[in-house]
């Protein structure tokens, strides 16, 4: 009789730096994406190089970045795995790699992506792997870029189009008492009044830490 052995696939989300108290939102989503799109795999999380227990054929590696000055140790992350898993597929994406992709491609011969993942930006964040942080609030945006063009911020590049996300609810974890926005400019949204009262019956804490601005 001939064994059936039946290898799950296994993926690597990767955050090479962890400066802030929030988990890294991007991979959250794409472990859901992952998850969503291949019914029996592993999803495993790292922070900083290394490689978790478990790991050994990683289908594909998911390297995020945020902050341009931290550029470089994202691209020692990207070298790294580079060197552990010759067969791996490896792809960088997040703000900073955004901002400086061609920056990236010279040292890692990786084209990073840019900007929003179409593909992960409508699933809700995977509140069960966060990247070593104890949180007890959802992380969500209401709308996405800005109706402004200025000349010190990043948005325009990073999200040309302002719109709505109409379906933020599905961000919330139930279980949480409070919910942080990171809107650019949440003011500037034909649903903030609508948005207000969704949080009104949510009854929830909310936090709102980013730029307030109106059309
Ligand atoms: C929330 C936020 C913060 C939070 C921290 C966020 C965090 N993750 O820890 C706080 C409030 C602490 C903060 C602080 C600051 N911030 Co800030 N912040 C933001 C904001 C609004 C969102 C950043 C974020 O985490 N997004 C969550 C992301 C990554 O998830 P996501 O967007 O859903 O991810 C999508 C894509 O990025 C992509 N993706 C992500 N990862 C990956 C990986 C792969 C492999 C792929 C394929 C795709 C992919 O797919 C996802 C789905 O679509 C951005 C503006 C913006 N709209 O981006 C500014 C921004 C990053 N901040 C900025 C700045 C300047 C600051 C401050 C310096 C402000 C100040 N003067 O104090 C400080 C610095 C703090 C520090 N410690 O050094 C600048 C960065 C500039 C730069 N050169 O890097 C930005 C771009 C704003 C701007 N106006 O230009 N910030």
């Amino acid at each position: 009789m001939i064994n059936k052995i039946s290898f799950k696939k296994q993926f690597l989300l990767v955050e090479p730096v962890a400066k802030t108290p929030y988990p890294p939102l991007g991979l959250m989503k794409i472990s859901s994406m992952l998850k969503q799109t291949n019914k029996d795999c592993f999803v495993f999380t790292q922070v900083g190089n290394g490689i978790p227990e478990g790991l050994h054929y990683p289908d594909s590696i998911y390297i995020t970045s945020l902050f341009t000055w931290d550029i470089d140790k994202v691209i020692n992350s990207a070298r790294y795995y580079q060197n552990k898993f010759r067969d791996s597929k490896i792809i960088i994406g997040g703000i900073a790699a955004s901002l400086l992709p061609d920056y990236v491609y010279s040292k890692t011969g990786i084209k990073p992506h840019v900007g929003l993942l179409e593909s992960a930006e409508s699933c809700f964040p995977d509140y069960t792997t966060t990247f070593d942080r104890k949180i007890n609030y959802s992380i969500s945006f209401t709308s996405r870029g800005c109706v402004r063009s200025c000349n010190f911020c990043h948005v325009k590049t990073l999200e040309p189009n302002f719109f709505v996300k109409h379906e933020w609810e599905k961000d919330i974890n139930d279980s949480f008492p409070a919910i942080t926005f990171w809107d650019n400019n949440w003011l500037a949204s034909p649903n903030f009044a609508s948005d207000c009262e969704k949080l009104e019956k949510l009854n929830k804490r909310v936090d709102f830490n980013q730029g307030l601005d109106d059309d």
